[in-house]
């Protein structure tokens, strides 16, 4: 099974969104292996966002990202990364498809509510970047027969 990353940026926080984002992931019947809130640092903001460091709105992303305490969570399910993208939604919030997240709580590309891991790899690398090994669980969930048929897990 996949673990990926989702971060509940500022603006979510900010807008008293925590609870109603966390839900969709937990409703949607990915399983939470961590979550922690933490202050992020434009060091390791530089290092989470290198892909973006020749675009002109480079540090403004990273300002917003550390404007207060952001919430660093790991979901697990099979096909965690892609299913958690497809509820994120388009990187804009105005173009984001009604019934995602973005689609429904964001007016913005750069406000849009969370980050999510593009890739198995990508989950893999930003989870260290976030958590350390301790502050990581699995555990068996009772739910499990009524989420998947036998051959999905
Ligand atoms: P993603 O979050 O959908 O994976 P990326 O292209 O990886 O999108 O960009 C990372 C973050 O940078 C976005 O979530 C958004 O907050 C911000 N961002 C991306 N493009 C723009 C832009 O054109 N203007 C302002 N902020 C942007
Ligand atoms: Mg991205």
């Amino acid at each position: 099974m996949e673990k990926t990353l989702v971060i509940l940026k500022p603006c979510t926080i900010q807008r008293g969104l925590i609870g109603e984002i966390i839900s969709r992931f937990e409703k949607k019947g990915l399983i939470l292996c961590g979550m922690k809130m933490t202050w992020l640092t434009d060091d390791l903001l530089s290092e989470h966002y290198a892909h973006l460091r020749e675009k002109s709105f480079f540090q403004r992303v990273k300002d917003a990202m550390a404007v207060c305490p952001v919430i660093v969570c790991c979901w697990k399910g099979v096909d965690a990364v892609q299913v958690v993208r497809t509820l994120a939604g388009a990187t804009n919030g105005r173009n984001a498809a009604p019934g995602t997240i973005r689609g429904d709580y964001s007016m913005s590309v750069q406000e849009n509510i969370v980050h999510a891991s593009d890739s198995l790899e990508t989950a893999e690398i930003e989870l260290k970047r976030f958590f350390n090994e301790d502050e990581l669980f699995d555990y068996k969930m009772n739910y499990f027969p009524s989420l998947y048929a036998n051959d999905e897990f």
